[in-house]
């Protein structure tokens, strides 16, 4: 069998790779050439555990190579990104071009599975856009089953943890949305060569919805905790014992408040059930307000830290550990750790540092007369203030000596307890 899989990112290199170590002829397509470049060579381009050696195993078997346009194929996956636009309304260009780019080499008894997260009815779409381009070919109606229909097409939204990703693809459940049941059954069955959860079947609508209403259950389960942080702060009470003492109650299970919420996932997908209810998604909204200004109170202490130190705060240097949007990954993406590193350069300290051990060189939104990139052990001999913003491995396993004198933001509550 072969698979095309467009998108070499975070869901679809490690699809194409896990699909290739099950023996199936996997072309992975990118539009970025250096991305080709770099699996081609058996290589990743992201940090993922494990995740370099299956690929490097694919590629070096030959079941999985990558280019930068589809090819015929049996199966192709839609792995795209879908950011959000102007005031949070769903961008889904990539997925369009996705469509105009397999429209060509489609033919008769291929199945096309979309695994980007979209808002409901986004399926629909993908499928008129192939419509479109293909009028020779007979598509399934949403309405009916159709034994005519050529192509068989549904969604089945990815449900991997950035950093278990590799395990999750195979040990995950899947929800399956079918554009008719037949579509759905068709579909499980190339599921099951690789996934070892449960595949569940349902229409594509139902998908789409199921998908956002999972990341949007998170989202409001961790504002409640944010919120809890800001009440905790206001009566003086340690949040971090709070929530502990509180999680020993049988049915309360209080999520962990941080510096906000980030990522490609849970700080975007509940705004595509914002902008297509808006009236009806009143607690999903100021769910996402609470995450988002959660930056502002982070700043806020910083402001506060920097008055204790019996310095002109033009002389005082402060360090940022962790800028990726959760532990052990290098993702920035949506990152409140990015957001608040860049709104510290604004606040006229002398120096800040960065220490991100995921990274190699400092994102070029920092202005390097202001900022530096270094690593942690540098920054503790050279700073007054130290903001805690990504609970990475290497700041849990740190020696607590070195912070001793120093001013400390702790926004994970990582050494809260020591
Ligand atoms: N976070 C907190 N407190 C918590 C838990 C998380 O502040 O108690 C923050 C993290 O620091 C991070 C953000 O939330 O900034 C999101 O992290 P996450 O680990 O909750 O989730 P993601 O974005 O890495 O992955 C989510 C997962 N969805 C759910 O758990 C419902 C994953 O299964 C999805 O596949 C993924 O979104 C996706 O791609 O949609």
């Amino acid at each position: 069998m072969n698979v095309c899989v467009l998108g070499l990112g975070y869901i679809g290199l490690p699809t194409a790779a896990v699909l290739a170590s099950r023996g199936l002829n996997v072309l992975g397509v990118d539009c970025n050439q250096n991305v080709v470049d770099i699996v081609n060579s058996g290589q990743v381009h992201i940090v993922e555990p494990e995740l370099n050696t299956l690929v490097e195993t694919a590629v070096g078997s030959g079941y999985l190579r990558a280019t930068v346009t589809p090819e015929t194929a049996d199966v192709f996956m839609i792995a795209v990104p879908t950011p959000f636009k102007g005031t949070h309304e769903p961008d889904l260009s990539y997925i369009e071009s996705a469509a105009k780019a397999i429209a060509p080499v489609l033919q008769k008894g291929n199945m096309v599975i979309l695994e980007s997260t979209v808002p409901v009815g986004a399926t629909e779409k993908l499928m008129e856009w192939l419509q479109l381009d293909r009028p020779d070919l007979v598509f399934p109606s949403s309405d009916k089953e159709d034994i005519r229909a050529e192509i068989t097409i549904g969604h089945c939204p990815e449900r991997v943890l950035p950093g278990h990703v590799v395990r999750e693809l195979v040990e995950n459940d899947r929800i399956i949305g079918g554009m008719t049941k037949m579509c759905a059954e068709r579909i499980r069955g190339f599921y099951k060569l690789f996934v070892q959860g449960d595949c569940l079947l349902t229409n594509c609508r139902t998908a789409e919805l199921c998908k956002l209403v999972e990341n949007s259950f998170r989202d409001v389960n961790i504002a409640f905790a944010n919120e809890l942080s800001l009440i905790a702060d206001k009566l003086d009470v340690n949040v971090w014992e709070l929530i502990k003492l509180a999680n020993h109650h049988p049915r309360v299970n209080v999520l962990q408040p941080g510096p906000g919420v980030g990522g490609h996932c849970i700080a975007v997908d509940p705004w595509f059930i914002v902008d297509s209810a808006p009236n009806e998604s009143k607690l999903i909204h100021a769910a996402r307000l609470v995450n988002d200004s959660k930056p502002d109170f982070v700043l806020e202490k910083i402001e506060q830290a920097a008055l204790e130190i019996d310095k002109e705060k033009g002389g005082v240097s402060i360090a940022c550990l962790g800028l990726a949007f959760k532990p052990n990954i290098d993702d920035l993406r949506e990152s409140p750790a990015m957001n608040i590193a860049k709104r510290i350069e604004g606040l006229g300290f002398a120096k800040q540092f960065l220490v991100e051990p995921n990274i190699k060189t400092m994102p070029e939104v920092f202005d390097v007369k202001r900022t530096e990139l270094i690593n942690l052990g540098e920054a503790m001999a050279k700073v007054d203030i130290v903001v805690l913003l990504v609970d990475h491995t290497e700041f849990k396993e740190m020696d607590l000596s070195l912070l001793s004198g120093k001013q400390v933001v702790d926004t994970r509550g990582l050494w809260a307890n020591s």
